[in-house]
C-alpha cells in the first residue's frame, strides 16, 4: 500500500522511481498496476534478507533517496512467525543500512517506523514515575508488546544509531495506523470495508472479527507517504511521528462502515471470534504529530468517516461485478 502511494507521490515529483520486489511478490502488483507503463517506474529484485541484492539494487538505482516501507508489517502474524518477522522487519534493515554504507554514496533514508514500538506505556518500569502523557510523541518511552513492535524498535534503533555514529541522513517516520482502499485485508479496516461491501451485495452474511472495542488511530495512507517524503527534503535528519491524534474504536470504523450501505444496527451481522483476539495489545493508541506540524509544515487533512466511505465505495465498485 505505502510504496503504491509513494511511487503515484514521487512520479508527479518528476522522480524516476525504483522499487524492489521479491520473486514471491509477482503477482502481487495490483496496487501499482496502474503504473507498470510508466516509463518513471522500474522494478529491481531485492529482498531483506539477502544484502547482496540489496547493494545490486542500490547500485542498478543509484538513488539519492530510498524509503524502507518492506517487512512483515502484520502485527498478529508475528506472534506465529516471530523469527521471520525479526529476520525481515528487523535485521532487515540492519541490513539495507549496511548496504547503503558499503555502496559509499550519500543517501538520504526514511525508514517506515511505527507506533507499535511505544507499546506498553502503564507498567514495570522506571519512567512509570514520569507523568503518563494522554498522546505518544518522540520523547515516549519505547517498550513494544509483540515481536513486530520488537522487531521495528530494532530497525528504529539501529536507523538512529547509524545517522549518530556514521553520519548518514536517516530519519524515522513513527507512523501510527494509516489505512486506504489499497490496504490489505489481513488489517481489520480493510477486512470490515471489504465484507461490508460483500453484505450489501448479498455475497457475505457476517464479519469474524475480534476485540471490538481496540483503539487506533487512523490516518489515511496517502498523507502519510508524503509526510515520509518531508522529512527527506529537511537540512537535518531527525524522527517524527506521523498520526491524526485523534482515536476511534473498531465500533466506530463499523458505525460509518454500515451507515454508508444503510445499515444502522450491525450487531447481528457480527461474529466474535477468538482467534482474532490479539495476546497482548499496546496501550498507547494515539499520536501527537505536532513536531511534523511545526518542522515538516505537515498536518493530516482525511476525515475519519470520509476514509471509510472511500474505503467501503472502492469495494463496492471492484465486487459489483461478483454480484451480477
Ligand atoms: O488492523 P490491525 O491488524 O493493525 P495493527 O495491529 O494496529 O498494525 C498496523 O498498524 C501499525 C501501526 O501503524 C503498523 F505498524 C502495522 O504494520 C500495521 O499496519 O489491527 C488493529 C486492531 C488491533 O487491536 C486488533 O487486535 O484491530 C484489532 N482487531 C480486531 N479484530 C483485528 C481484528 N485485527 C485484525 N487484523 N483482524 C481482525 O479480525
Amino acid at each position: 500500500m505505502d510504496g503504491s502511494h509513494l511511487a503515484d507521490l514521487l512520479v508527479t515529483k518528476n522522480y524516476e522511481v525504483f522499487g524492489t520486489v521479491r520473486n514471491s511478490s509477482a503477482a502481487k502488483m495490483l496496487n501499482i498496476k496502474h503504473l507498470l507503463n510508466n516509463s518513471k517506474i522500474h522494478l529491481v529484485k531485492g529482498d531483506l534478507t539477502n544484502r547482496q541484492s540489496l547493494l545490486r539494487c542500490l547500485k542498478a538505482a543509484e538513488p539519492d533517496e530510498v524509503y524502507n516501507l518492506a517487512g512483515q508489517s502484520s502485527v498478529g502474524i508475528s506472534w506465529d512467525t516471530p523469527e521471520e518477522t525479526s529476520e525481515v522487519t528487523g535485521v532487515g534493515t540492519l541490513r539495507l543500512l549496511e548496504a547503503i554504507r558499503e555502496y559509499g554514496k550519500k543517501i538520504r533514508f526514511c525508514q517506515a517506523s511505527s507506533s507499535e514500538i511505544f507499546g506498553n506505556t502503564t507498567n514495570f518500569y522506571p519512567w512509570d514515575k514520569m507523568p503518563k502523557k494522554e498522546k505518544s510523541d518522540e520523547s515516549t518511552p519505547f517498550d513494544p508488546r509483540s515481536p513486530y513492535g520488537v522487531s521495528k524498535l530494532f530497525a528504529h534503533c539501529l536507523t538512529k544509531n547509524y545517522r549518530q555514529n556514521f553520519g548518514m541522513f536517516n530519519c524515522s517516520a513513527i507512523l501510527f495506523n494509516h489505512e486506504g482502499p489499497r490496504r490489505s485485508s489481513i488489517f481489520v479496516t480493510r477486512k470490515i470495508s471489504e465484507t461490508v461491501a460483500k453484505i450489501a451485495l448479498g455475497l457475505a452474511k457476517s464479519i469474524s472479527l475480534g476485540d471490538l472495542n481496540a483503539r487506533r488511530d487512523w490516518g489515511y495512507a496517502p498523507e502519510y507517504v508524503e509526510a515520509m517524503w518531508l522529512m527527506l527534503q529537511q537540512n537535518k535528519p531527525d524522527d517524527y511521528v506521523i498520526a491524526t491524534g485523534i482515536s476511534h474504536n473498531i465500533r466506530d470504523f463499523l458505525n460509518c462502515a454500515f451507515k454508508y450501505i444503510g445499515i444502522a444496527d450491525w450487531r447481528n451481522y457480527i461474529v466474535v471470534d477468538e482467534r482474532y483476539i490479539r495476546l497482548a495489545e499496546p496501550d498507547v493508541l494515539c499520536g501527537d504529530a505536532s513536531k511534523a506540524k511545526r518542522l515538516l509544515g505537515w498536518e493530516p487533512k482525511m476525515k475519519f468517516e470520509k476514509m471509510v466511505e472511500e474505503m467501503v465505495q472502492n469495494d463496492l465498485d471492484r465486487l459489483a461485478h461478483v454480484s451480477r
